[in-house]
């Protein structure tokens, strides 16, 4: 296999510098040092990779590929990311800061998610309507044509799976443009596309900053559809660019999820799941769990438990494969110890923080985990999203109570409770404005066939499972008149 050229684009299964010729470097979060560069794209690039696409979808081999033959080439390729899993993960830990487990298991749902959908290709289909005597009514699910896919830099192998997997099942040929801070490991995965033979221009993808390449892209006339992942002001924007020429738009936005403990939970079983969520990538997760609702009646001792394991949590480098990595970069570490600051100066209590290991490079991004409690509810910390390894513990007193800090965000992603007594937890469910909802457990593993997305300001539309089928398609109905 030939090794991605990680400074240029891939255009019709072939590398390609940016048209400007200009670069950007690539930074290395566990020590601050760029060690490579990406191409620098510009709205030329995405011209070039919408053309590409475009011919692909309406003259090239991916256009008239059958749904069978579609699962077959993403089979191929769920193997070769599979097969490939070691060196992906890899340049995923260097690029992102992510420690080598966590890469891997980016690696592995990255491949689950190509293998999932090569078995939804041929099994996704329209319906018949009972209609008026004479009249056969069809509804056929057809591809968009060409689809955009802004990736975020949390987990760019993941959802990059997610979105632009699902898209090729349906039938459509995308562009990406991953996030600056976050190219290696898909041009890498672009590579093993080529490799596998997959048809030129049904995978097309664009390095460069959001706001040159993303928004190029989320302008571009010639899109049909844009997958995008990440703040929900920038989400915003790209809804604005986008419905200037009508072209539909899935957001996942990101959240501020609670996991609300009753005094009846099985806090043991609890308190592990209660950490991970919220120190799971540093925390640079959208469906983190940023808060913990505790019942006063077990407030103080729930609150010591937690203190105990953050206290013996490790951040550092991500080749040393600790609890926790660096933060992607330094200007979200610097959002981070500013939202702890503000915090701080309104009274919240730093309860308990993990530490970071000796030796850790000088210049890294890194965020000891921090548990804080005392955060006035109007206050960031309590309602905005820190995307960083920072759990809050707010007091609650009853299920109303707790609904209503649950509901108290702009955000509504993911949200847990834990309780034994199954119908609380059914009422709590309902209560709740959220995506997901998980009873005692908290992300449910992740699962790929689990359909995913927002409330309010997390976003609309949703992926995974056969659920993104829908969101990558549009309905036709087709009415025949039979009768003379
Ligand atoms: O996000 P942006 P940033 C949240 C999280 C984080 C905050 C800021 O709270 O702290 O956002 O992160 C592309 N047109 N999430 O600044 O700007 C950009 O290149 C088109 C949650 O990194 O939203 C990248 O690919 N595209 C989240 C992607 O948008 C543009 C994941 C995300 O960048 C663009 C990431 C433009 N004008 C951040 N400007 C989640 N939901 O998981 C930027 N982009």
């Amino acid at each position: 296999m030939t090794s991605p050229k990680t400074a240029h684009h891939f255009i019709d299964n072939r590398w390609v510098a940016a048209a400007s010729g200009e670069t950007l470097p690539v930074i290395d979060p566990s020590d601050g040092q760029p060690f490579t560069t990406i191409a620098r794209g510009g709205a030329a690039d995405i011209d070039a990779a919408v053309k590409a696409a475009r011919k692909s979808f309406d003259e090239g081999t991916w256009g008239k590929t059958a749904p069978v033959e579609r699962g077959r080439w993403l089979m191929k390729l769920a193997r070769a990311i599979a097969d490939h899993h070691e060196p992906l993960a890899q340049l995923e830990s260097r690029d992102c800061g992510k420690p080598t487990k966590q890469a891997k298991a980016d690696a592995t749902a990255c491949a689950r998610y190509f293998e999932y959908y090569a078995g939804a290709a041929d099994k996704f289909h329209g319906e018949t309507i009972p209609y008026t005597p004479g009249l056969s009514v069809m509804s056929w699910r057809e591809p968009h044509g060409v689809t955009g896919h802004i990736i975020p830099w949390n987990y760019p192998m993941q959802i990059f799976g997610r979105s632009v997997a699902a898209s090729l099942a349906a039938g459509n040929a995308c562009v990406v443009k991953p996030a600056e801070d976050a190219c290696l490991s898909l041009l890498y995965i672009a590579q093993l596309a080529a490799d596998i033979g997959l048809p030129e221009g049904a995978l097309n993808i664009v390095t460069g900053l959001g706001t040159e390449a993303g928004a190029a892209l989320t302008q571009h006339p010639g899109i049909d559809h844009i997958s995008f992942t990440g703040s929900p002001a920038t989400g915003a924007g790209v809804a604005q660019m986008a419905a200037r020429h009508h072209c539909p738009v899935t957001l996942e936005l990101g959240g501020k999820g609670a996991q609300i403990v009753f005094d009846d939970a099985d806090v043991e079983a609890a308190l592990p799941v209660l950490v991970n969520a919220i120190i799971q990538n540093a925390g640079q997760t959208c469906s983190a769990g940023a808060r913990v609702l505790i019942q006063k009646k077990i407030y103080d001792k729930t609150l010591a438990a937690l203190a105990e394991r953050f206290s013996g949590l490790r951040v550092g480098p991500a080749s040393k494969d600790l609890d926790l990595g660096p933060i992607i970069r330094q200007n979200q570490l610097e959002r981070i110890q500013s939202m702890l600051e503000q915090g701080a100066a309104t009274g919240a209590r730093t309860v308990a923080q993990g530490a970071l290991v000796r030796g850790a490079p000088k210049g890294g991004y890194y965020q000891v985990p921090t548990l804080i409690d005392k955060v006035p509810s109007a206050q960031i910390l309590a309602r905005d999203e820190v995307f960083g390894p920072v759990l809050v513990a707010l007091p609650f007193k009853d299920e109303a109570d707790a609904i209503a800090i649950a509901n108290g965000t702009a955000y509504g992603l993911t949200n847990s409770v834990w309780t034994r007594d199954g119908a609380r937890g059914l009422r709590m469910a309902k209560a709740i404005r959220t995506g997901q909802f998980y009873i005692n457990n908290y992300g449910a593993g992740g699962g790929v066939e689990l359909p995913f997305g927002g409330v309010k300001s997390s976003g609309y539309g949703r992926e995974k499972g056969f659920e993104a089928l829908y969101g990558f398609t549009q309905l036709k109905t087709v009415v025949t008149k039979y009768d003379q």
